[in-house]
């Protein structure tokens, strides 16, 4: 499986002032939490497209610590479809 490689350079502040603005569930930074979110989640563990450093943190909807996989998906899904009320 190809693992896409890519280099961050951010410095540690810029890095917390960044996941401060970012608001849980919304991977594309849209400013709404809904289905388009979760497809471009789901299009980063396809591997098909990356995520910035904010986007991961905005993907990573169960908080494990920044770790994006399906669980994360299945949350932002089930929140835009409205089964969960909350992130
Ligand atoms: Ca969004
Ligand atoms: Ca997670």
């Amino acid at each position: 499986m190809a693992k896409a490689s890519f280099t961050v350079e951010v410095l540690p502040d810029e890095t917390a002032v960044q996941v401060e603005d970012v608001k849980k569930g919304d991977v594309n930074h849209d400013g709404s939490i809904d289905i388009m979110d979760g497809i471009c989640l789901n299009k980063y563990l396809l591997e098909v497209q990356t995520l910035t450093p904010s986007q991961s943190a905005a993907a990573d909807a169960d908080g494990n610590g920044e770790e994006v996989d399906p669980t994360d998906s299945l949350l932002i899904l089930k929140y835009a479809v409205e089964i969960i009320d909350s992130l």
